[in-house]
């Protein structure tokens, strides 16, 4: 679609929705900024554009005469698409992108993009430094917090986009197609989204939608759905085990991770080499290794990229030590699954900081993992009655319910000992007390630095 004096309605006024609307701006568009929620600021939404095009905007309701002019629409990737509106412009058969789509579509050169629930903002990051050591022109963009679209337009033929893809922005691709693609893991999350696991899982796979046999599709062999996915997948598949050794594929034996192919088996790496820890972390080297490998990076400049890599920011951060207590930011554990990283990963008795925005999860596996492990937990945020009632059907009472985060830090300092941790490690999104989840780090740190 040439997007010329076209007019496009941008759903959503976050990070996404601005990035959108510079780029429709750019290429020509007409866009008109649209947000359900009628307390958003116009003049703070305006301010944050790039300012060298005309925007309209409107919040709360969309007036008719709009939505009659329109010739697009492009979903931010929080905004649901069962969402009556959204449903509305499909029943118009206005073409609904998501802000993936349209970069994509604006962009230029090879895209490698990661999915799955959990370890996707490590190994993209990860990828990301392996490809721009290796690369002249390296963008890293999506779900990890650059949106896709802010960069498209200064992506050109020889350029490499390395995109964390998210469940929300994979609902609305259309011609969005990786080279390559990895599915790292599938568990339950974002459930009040999209409603059932089997949906969760489709979308999930969408990234593969539009490979061919010539792409590659990176695949946790360890996870039933994803290898069983992989049996029918069109893109070559390559598979990850942290578990057993591969015929063919990545996976750890003893401490080596080692890539094998039709023709060649490589050590890649020791475990020791590396500054990540951590099972997990070990499956999250795997996948961008095999990304990288398959998009045709030499094996010595991958080795020495991984071995220099260290751990992302809110994804079990060390902050501090006070008074022998250690403290350490998991914003990034925002669903079970993730949380159960967290605390796997302490070594001392812990202060566990939870709670927030209710996404329907389930909170047994993550309550059965603290594993005498966790001292206090500490509750906070919508979800904080229903996490202490599943504890204390599991026989974990060491609870306590506070308001903010402030209090519990407070809490925690008043209460961990010498030789103890304080781990904030909610279980559940953010929204509700904070934008996101590194605000959420960001003021744990900062009410950590105050005490
Ligand atoms: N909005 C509506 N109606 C709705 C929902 C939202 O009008 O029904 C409006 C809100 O009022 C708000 C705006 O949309 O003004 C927010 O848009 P957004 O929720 O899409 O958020 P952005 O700020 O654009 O950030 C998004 C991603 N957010 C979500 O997917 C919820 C960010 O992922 C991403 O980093 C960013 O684009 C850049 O690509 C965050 C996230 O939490 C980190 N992702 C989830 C996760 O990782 O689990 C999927």
């Amino acid at each position: 679609m040439d997007l010329k004096d076209k007019k496009v309605l941008v759903f959503g006024s976050g990070k996404s929705g601005i990035g959108a609307a510079d780029l429709l701006g750019a290429e020509g568009a007409r866009p008109v900024i649209y947000d359900g929620n009628d307390k958003t600021d116009r003049e703070q939404v305006l301010g944050k554009t790039a300012g060298t095009y005309p925007v309209e905007f409107y919040a709360g309701e969309l007036p008719e005469e709009v939505l009659d002019s329109l010739d697009l629409v492009v979903l931010s990737p929080g905004v649901p698409t069962d969402l009556p509106l959204v449903k509305r412009f499909y029943e118009m058969g206005l073409p609904v992108w998501g802000e993936v789509e349209l970069a994509y579509r604006t962009g230029k050169g090879r895209v490698l993009a990661i999915t799955g629930t959990n370890g996707k903002t490590t190994t993209t990051a990860l990828l990301g430094k392996i490809m721009k050591d290796a690369c002249p022109s390296v963008f890293v963009v999506g779900n990890i917090g650059t949106p896709y679209t802010s960069k498209a337009r200064e992506m050109q033929e020889n350029s490499v986009t390395v995109a964390e893809i998210s469940s929300f922005q994979l609902e609305t691709i259309e011609e969005f197609t990786p080279e390559v693609s990895a599915i790292l893991n599938i568990t339950e999350d974002h459930l009040n989204r999209h409603h059932t696991m089997e949906e969760y899982i489709r979308v999930k796979e969408l990234i593969t939608k539009n490979q061919s046999s010539e792409d590659v599709c990176v695949l946790n062999y360890e996870d039933e759905v994803l290898r069983k996915f992989g049996e029918t997948a069109v893109p070559k598949v390559v598979y990850f085990s942290s578990a057993r050794t591969l015929e063919k594929g990545i996976f750890l034996e003893g401490d080596t991770i080692v890539l094998a192919t039709e023709n060649t088996r490589i050590p890649v790496v020791k475990t020791g080499e590396l500054k990540l820890l951590g099972q997990h972390n070990y499956e999250n080297v795997m996948a961008a290794v095999a990304m990288a490998y398959y998009a045709g990076v030499d094996m010595e400049s991958i080795r020495r990229s991984i071995c220099e890599f260290t751990a992302v920011e809110h994804r079990i951060e060390y902050v501090t030590e006070k008074n022998g207590v250690v403290y350490y930011n998991d914003s990034k554990g925002t669903n079970p699954d993730a949380a159960i990283k967290g605390i796997q990963a302490m070594n001392r008795p812990t202060y566990l900081i939870g709670g927030g925005y209710d996404k329907e999860s389930s909170y047994d596996e993550w309550i059965q993992a603290f594993d005498g492990k966790v001292r206090c937990l500490v509750l906070i945020g919508q979800t904080k009655e229903k996490i202490k009632a599943a504890a204390e059907r599991l026989g974990f009472t060491d609870i306590v319910l506070l308001e903010t985060l402030q209090e519990a830090v407070c809490f925690c300092a008043e209460h961990a000992k010498e030789g103890e941790a304080v781990l904030l490690s909610p279980a559940c999104a953010s929204w509700g007390q904070f934008d996101n989840y590194e605000q959420r780090g960001d003021m744990f740190k900062k009410y950590v630095s105050e005490l």
